[in-house]
């Protein structure tokens, strides 16, 4: 069991700790000469078959940052408040930090009996239980210590109650993957870099392999103190020390993370639900800057407004933080915000999406993605996370969100899977493959109204207007499935609905068979319309006719107005854009040994297609968009 201490400087946190395990926290020559702590204190002593692992805290203001990072993952609050001074500014700053923090279970020692008189004290009493009354702590018990003297009555009475409540302690989550939150490192000479910190979740082998995050290192756990003690293993719950191979003291700092390989990814933009405390007198509008404590870490960020345009005092809201730098969370981690001057804490909250979106933050489908973590975060269901990622999810995502390992995630029935590439799986509810599907039918629908005379688009082009967003293995799987089905056809390289064809005559067909000859020995510079016209002694209008009609049903296709390409040529042209290293209209050109205008005119046509998207002077080939669509 770990306990944090809390309260005002000079009330008798670090005394009262030296009182329940013997150890003197202020280690520090600064700490030793001001008389006051400055960083966390750790002392362990036993408890029962357990440990009972203190986490001091300094009280001074200035630290109110580093008493954010010790209260994270502790078990029980200590609230430490002198009886001859009373409540004070930081007993009610860290109480709203523990509070906002999330830490349910919290005992009361009224320090300093020595200093105040029986009536004091009682009157004391009557204003912690009211302080305390509307929160977690309602009820706490109130000890009375006088921790300078040997065998206080007191002390000893918080004691035993400390032992009684690590007998009622919920068993700490070691399903998930393990999660370490980093208040410490340093270098033992002959050892290498040891990290400190609470385990949040999971446990932990000598031998396992962990990611720094961020940052992203992978390091090696070499040995593992465990509550101050050598072990093999290490739990959630309990405070542990790794000495870890693979990466340097500067690697890494208090507030990093030593994650489970799977939770590695971090993100600069986290979406969180954020509660303003009621007297915090501070409006947060679009864009104001504040601190941020996430676990160990400190960091100042930007607030993006996601519901209302403005969170007033005493109103939760939901948020975006645009932070710093990368920061590593799990949904329904919490975090404490202080303003911008960094001299009040003015409200806290929960993480919901680790990994924010930079644009459409606000759209119905994110605030909708939003409410079902928030569900999620609640109740563990994993069913309502799929059923509202309309796009399906990846398997990773899942792991990354729930922290629960791959296997342990039970994909509800009818959740279709698709491979995708680099071995992930795409995770996805049948009800949405066969939304997905009606709304491809649909797009093609439009399409054909709108362009009656057109083929149809193609694959990719289709990708585009129905949704851009969606994983390729997805799309080709829905198309491959809607091809078998019938539901759509494929003529050359356009698809389209059944009903919807362009048919050529048997004249037409005749007249058309030495024009599409010419068109395929033109190679890649073909002729062009007024060229067939004087090579096939045909009327200019009737050779665009027949050409416009061979372009719909998917025999030839249109480059720029009047010239027409063979498909068998285009082929060509495609493969060739794949084998350089730099698709330029210079670079085009040279492969082809076509003029420079002729190169750009037929980049524009695979820009145009979906197969190639241009950025800046380059034409990228889109991932997975083969060119020849082959089911
Ligand atoms: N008389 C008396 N003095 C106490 C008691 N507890 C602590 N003190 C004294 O109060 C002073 C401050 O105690 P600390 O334990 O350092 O206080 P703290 O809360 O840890 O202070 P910070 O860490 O700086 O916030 C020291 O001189 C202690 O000896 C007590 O019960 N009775
Ligand atoms: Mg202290």
């Amino acid at each position: 069991m770990i306990v944090g201490t809390a309260g005002h400087i000079d009330h008798g946190k670090t005394t009262l700790t030296r009182a329940l395990t013997g150890v003197d926290t202020d280690r520090l020559k600064e700490e030793k000469a001001r008389g006051i702590s400055i960083e966390l204190g750790y002392a362990y002593t036993p408890l029962g078959d357990d440990v009972l692992g203190v986490i001091d805290v300094p009280g001074h203001e200035k630290f109110i940052r580093t008493m954010a990072a010790g209260v994270t993952g502790i078990d029980v609050a200590l609230l430490v408040i002198a009886a001859d001074d009373g409540i004070m500014p930081q007993t009610l700053e860290h109480l709203s930090i523990l509070r906002l923090l999330g830490v349910r279970r919290g005992v009361v020692a009224m320090t300093k009996i020595d200093r105040a008189d029986a009536a004091r004290m009682e009157q004391l009493e009557q204003e912690i239980h009211t302080l305390l009354s509307p929160t977690d702590f309602a009820g706490a018990p109130i000890f009375r210590t006088n921790a300078t003297v040997e065998g206080d009555v007191g002390v000893t009475a918080l004691l035993q109650h400390l032992a009684q409540i690590a007998t009622t302690l919920p068993a700490n989550d070691e399903r998930r993957l393990f999660r370490l939150g980093v208040d410490r490192v340093f270098t033992l000479s002959g050892q290498g870099t040891i990290v400190t910190g609470t385990a949040l979740a999971g446990s932990v082998r000598i031998g396992d392999t962990l990611q720094l995050a961020p940052g992203g290192q992978q390091v090696r756990v070499r040995s593992i103190h465990a509550q101050n003690r050598a072990a093999e293993v290490g739990r959630a719950g309990q405070r542990l020390a790794l000495n870890l191979s693979g990466a340097a003291k500067d690697d890494i700092a208090r507030g990093s993370w030593v994650v489970a390989p799977a939770l590695g990814e971090c993100s600069e933009r986290v979406d969180v639900q954020l509660t303003l405390t009621p007297d915090c007198g501070l409006t947060l509008k679009p864009w104001s800057p504040v601190h941020v404590h996430l676990g160990a870490a400190h960091h100042t960020a930007n607030v993006v407004m996601l519901d209302d345009e403005v969170l007033t005092p005493g109103h939760t809201g939901r948020v975006q933080l645009v932070l710093d730098a990368p920061v590593h969370a799990v949904p329904g981690d919490r975090f404490v915000i202080r303003n911008a001057q960094a001299t009040a804490t003015i409200g806290g909250g929960v993480v919901l999406d680790p990994f924010g979106p930079a644009r459409k933050r606000r759209s119905p489908a994110r605030l909708a993605w939003l409410d079902a973590l928030s569900a999620y975060i609640g109740n563990g269901d994993i069913a309502a996370l799929l059923a509202r990622g309309p796009l399906g999810l990846r398997a990773s995502t899942l792991v990354r969100l729930s922290q629960l390992p791959a296997e342990q995630i039970k994909a509800p029935a009818g959740t279709v899977e698709v491979a995708l590439q680099g071995g992930d799986t795409l995770l996805i509810a049948s009800a949405e493959v066969q939304a997905l599907q009606a709304c491809i039918l649909a797009a093609l629908g439009e399409f054909h109204a709108r362009a009656p005379d057109d083929a149809g688009p193609e694959l990719w082009r289709l990708k585009r207007i129905v949704s851009p967003d969606m994983e390729d293995r997805l799309w080709s799987r829905l198309i491959d499935t809607l091809l078998k089905d019938g539901a759509i056809r494929q003529r050359g390289r356009s698809l389209h609905l059944p009903e919807h064809s362009v048919e050529l005559s048997a004249e037409e067909q005749a007249l058309a068979a030495p024009l599409l000859a010419s068109l395929l020995a033109g190679g890649f510079d073909p002729p062009w319309v007024r060229d067939l016209m004087r090579m096939h002694q045909m009327p200019e209008a009737e050779v665009r006719r027949l050409l416009l009609k061979l372009s719909k049903t998917g025999e030839l296709n249109q480059v720029v107005k009047d010239l027409f390409y063979h498909p068998q040529q285009l082929d060509e042209l495609a493969r060739l854009v794949t084998t350089l290293p730099e698709v330029q209209a210079s670079s085009f050109r040279d492969a082809t040994g076509l003029g420079r205008k002729r190169a750009i005119q037929i980049l524009e046509f695979f820009d145009r297609v979906g197969y190639t998207r241009r950025i800046g002077n380059i034409h990228l080939i889109r991932p997975n968009a083969a060119w020849a669509y082959s089911a």
